[in-house]
């Protein structure tokens, strides 16, 4: 039983060329001109690029009194049905729980995934047991990130010297940090005083959290990273001082990546203040949405460069769970969702407008995050040996995205009618077609975890401040005596 893509043009991070790709035992065996296999998928006038990844999901979260409402089945089918064919989600100790209860957890509500997911653990507190399990993490779990949420004080977040500690940890371990970088003791107080003075409304949401805070905190992480040692990933990236901090650290030779979401590409700050309660509280998530300027700079730096990846942080919650914040804007759940149309939204915005390469699109979807995540060419490459996780863009087909024909489970959708052109007409997930334009094929259970083994060489050069870490001792005559 073999699979034949024909008729199509490839597309990769760096090649475009037309050719036919054969696929068996879901992974690709062969690409070249005029195969024939068992079955026969048209691609005449598509490209055949690698499917995407995204690297940024809360499936299921326990969060802020209740559940972020995609799970693994519905969240990968959404992502399948726009050509993303690998998810990684957070696994999120509670306080006092083993980095370990925490995974089972997580491996708990995976049974029903329909395409690959794989984990980044959470830093959520500091101690000895935390130390040790990280080792057993890496070691044994094939989990090679960290996640330290720098806010959401009282809840996820951690002090600058458990962060410290964790990353110089890392270092050792050869894992990637990842930071949720804002100011939480900042928001925190920037909320209180909104709360007193009677701003509660979602657009206030906002206000508690402007680009300063997240500047600040992209700064700092990105210097504790360098003293520790270890490449940094900063995940959604939203505005101007975050991104500068990061293009300034990467001219310097430090390795740190930053990932804008489609949300903030594509969606302003102009969401918050409209009339209706709900349409602003849906668009409430963290970072919140910026102004156009901030979006013109996410957009210069994946043209540029300076940003790698385009992420969602697909977080869904359903209006009903949104208004647990009506009177309060600090109790609507942050999130929105967008793994179904993270490719369409990019492709139209970025592609067919110019500001993106087909090539680029291909590095910001896919190939750069498996490259940055240690499971290139397993995933993120048209090649053989590769899993055929594929998707067949047809760059004519159009739709206007609507909640009414979504596949997420949440009742509206922040992208509510905008015209995409560029949607999958096929998407393959380890060589299963899984969606044949609007016909969902998905095969619950189907998804498999993707271990991902640590990083060979941590880029252990990174910094001036290395003396520091590794202090150098002084022998001196003459040390006066101790005052009585
Ligand atoms: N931001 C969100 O909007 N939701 C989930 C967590 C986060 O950091
Ligand atoms: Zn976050
Ligand atoms: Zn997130
Ligand atoms: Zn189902």
């Amino acid at each position: 039983m073999s699979t034949v893509i024909k008729g199509g043009t490839i597309v990769t991070a760096d090649l475009t060329y037309k050719a036919d790709v054969k696929i068996e035992g879901g992974k690709i065996v062969e690409i070249g001109p005029n195969l024939s296999g068992t079955e026969t998928l048209d691609a005449t006038g598509c490209y055949v690029m690698p499917g995407g990844i995204d690297p940024h999901v809360h499936l299921e979260m326990p969060f802020m009194g209740t559940y972020s409402s995609d799970d693994f089945e519905s969240g990968t089918r959404a992502g399948l049905a726009g050509g993303t064919t690998m998810v990684v989600d957070f696994c999120l100790p509670g306080p006092e729980q083993s980095l370990l209860e925490a995974l089972q957890m997580w491996d708990n509500k995976t049974s029903r995934a329909n395409a690959d997911y794989s984990f980044h653990m959470a830093i959520t507190g500091w101690n000895e047991r935390v130390f040790n399990e990280m080792e057993t993490v890496v070691r044994d779990k094939g989990i090679n990130t960290f996640k330290h949420f720098m806010a959401y004080k009282g809840a996820l977040m951690v002090n600058d010297d458990e962060m410290f500690a964790s990353f110089q940890r890392c270092a050792e371990l050869g894992a990637l940090p990842l930071v949720h970088a804002e100011n939480g003791d900042v928001v925190a107080s920037m909320t209180a005083k909104l709360l007193a003075e009677g701003n509660n409304g979602p657009e206030a949401h906002a206000y508690s959290r402007p680009p300063e805070v997240e500047g600040e905190a992209t700064n700092r992480a990105i210097m504790l990273a360098d003293m520790a040692g270890v490449p940094l990933y900063v995940v959604h990236t939203s505005c101007e001082q975050a991104h500068e901090a990061i293009r300034r650290a990467r001219q310097k030779g430090m390795r740190v990546y930053g990932e804008p979401l489609i949300q903030h590409l594509t969606l302003d700050e102009s969401e918050y203040f409209d009339k209706d309660w709900d349409h602003a509280a849906r668009r409430v998530m963290s970072p919140p949405f910026r102004s156009k300027q901030h979006q013109d700079s996410l957009w210069a730096g994946l043209q540029s460069g300076s940003l790698s990846v385009v992420a969602t942080d697909h977080c869904a919650f359903t209006t009903d769970q949104k208004r647990f914040g009506v009177g309060n804007f600090a109790k609507i759940p942050n999130g929105t969702g967008g793994l179904e149309d993270r490719l369409p939204m990019l492709w139209t915005h970025g592609v067919n407008t110019g500001r993106l390469t087909m090539n680029e699109f291909v590095a910001v979807t896919s190939t750069n995050i498996a490259k940055i995540l240690n499971v290139y060419p397993k995933k993120g490459a048209i090649l053989v040996g590769a899993d055929a996780d594929i998707v067949v863009w047809d760059p004519k087909r159009s739709k206007t995205i609507s909640a009414k024909s979504q596949q997420s489970s949440i009742d509206y959708n922040v992208f509510e009618g905008k015209e995409v052109t560029g949607l999958p007409r096929y998407t393959l997930t380890r060589g299963e077609v899984a969606i044949e334009e609007s016909t969902v094929k998905t095969k619950e259970g189907h998804g498999q975890f993707v271990k991902r083994e640590p990083f060979q060489a941590v880029n252990k050069a990174l910094s001036t401040w290395k003396e520091l870490v590794a202090p150098r001792k002084v022998e001196r005559s003459g040390i006066p005596a101790t005052g009585v």
